[in-house]
C-alpha cells in the first residue's frame, strides 16, 4: 500500500480547542498579569492569521494595542504570559469540556487496525497535545503517535513547512507515502510546503480561507451516522461517501 501514514494538525483540525480553549486561556492569563486586555472572538479571529501563541501575543501588540508600554525584558515578559497561559489551557484540559471532532476517533481507529503510521504536525506546545489527548482519548493514545511534531521544536512556526518537514524526517517517509490533515489556510501552505496532500475540515474560524492547494475540502471526517459535508470535492469522485475512511485517503494518494 503506497499510503504508510497519517499526519494531523491539532488545532482546530482534532478537535475545535481555539474559542473556548485557547482564548479563554488567553484571557484568563492576561487577567492573572493585570493586564486589561481581554481578546473578543471577533479579534482573535484576527490574530489567528499568526500561528503560535508568543508570535500571537507580539502582533496583538504591533497591530492592535500599540500604546502599551512594553517592559524591558519584553522577551521574557511574552514567554512567562505565554506560560501561564498554557497552565490555563492544560487546566481546561483537563476539565474535558473540549470533545475531538466528529470522525477524528473513528479514523484513528481505522488506521491503526490496518497499521498505519500516525503523526502530529501542530503550532501548539508539546504540553497542550498531549493533555489534549488525555482528555479526550486517555493517556495511552500519546503512544498511538510515532511523532509528535510540536511549537518551538522548530524555528518557523506554520505556514512555513518546517514542523511537517521535521515529522517526516522522523517518520522517515516521503511526502508522498503520507496524507496530512489540516483546517486552515496558514496549516494548507505548510502542509503542502512539505510537498504532502492535504485533506482540510474547515470550522467556524477557517470556512472563508483559501483551499485552493487543497486536495479535498470538508466539513468534518463525518461519522455514519451524521455525514459529512463535502464542501470541495476537487474531482474526486465520492459518490455514496458520507465519511472519510481509509479507502478515500488511498484514493487521495494514488
Ligand atoms: C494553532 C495555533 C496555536 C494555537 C495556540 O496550532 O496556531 O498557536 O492557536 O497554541 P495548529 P499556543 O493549528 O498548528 O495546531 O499558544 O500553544 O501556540
Ligand atoms: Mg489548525
Amino acid at each position: 500500500m503506497s499510503l504508510q501514514a497519517f499526519i494531523f494538525d491539532v488545532d482546530g483540525t482534532l478537535a475545535d480547542t481555539e474559542k473556548d480553549g485557547h482564548l479563554v486561556a488567553f484571557n484568563l492569563a492576561f487577567e492573572k498579569a493585570g493586564l486589561n486586555w481581554n481578546w473578543s472572538a471577533e479579534l482573535y479571529q484576527d490574530l489567528l492569521a499568526v500561528t503560535g501563541g508568543k508570535e500571537r501575543i507580539r502582533y496583538y501588540l504591533e497591530k492592535f494595542n500599540t500604546t502599551f508600554n512594553k517592559p524591558d525584558n519584553f522577551d521574557d515578559f511574552v514567554a512567562g504570559l505565554h506560560k501561564s497561559k498554557t497552565e490555563f489551557y492544560m487546566q481546561l484540559m483537563e476539565e474535558g469540556k473540549i470533545p475531538l471532532r466528529p470522525g477524528v476517533l473513528r479514523l484513528l481507529t481505522e488506521a491503526r487496525e490496518v497499521g498505519l503510521r500516525l503523526a502530529i504536525a501542530t503550532t501548539t506546545t508539546p504540553a497542550n497535545v498531549t493533555a489534549l489527548l488525555k482528555s479526550t482519548l486517555g493517556e495511552e493514545s500519546i503512544d498511538w503517535f510515532e511523532v509528535i511534531a510540536a511549537g518551538d521544536i522548530v524555528p518557523a512556526k506554520k505556514p512555513a513547512p518546517d514542523i511537517f518537514l521535521y515529522a517526516l524526517e522522523k517518520l522517515k517517509l516521503e511526502p508522498e507515502k503520507c496524507l496530512a490533515f489540516e483546517d486552515s489556510d496558514n496549516g494548507l501552505k505548510a502542509s503542502t510546503g512539505a510537498g504532502l496532500k492535504t485533506v482540510i475540515t474547515i470550522n467556524g474560524y477557517t470556512e472563508e480561507h483559501d483551499f485552493s492547494g487543497a486536495d479535498l475540502v470538508l466539513s468534518d471526517l463525518g461519522e455514519p451516522d451524521e455525514p459529512f459535508k463535502i464542501i470541495d470535492k476537487k474531482g474526486k469522485d465520492l459518490s455514496g461517501q458520507n465519511y472519510f475512511d481509509v479507502q478515500i485517503a488511498q484514493q487521495l494518494i494514488a
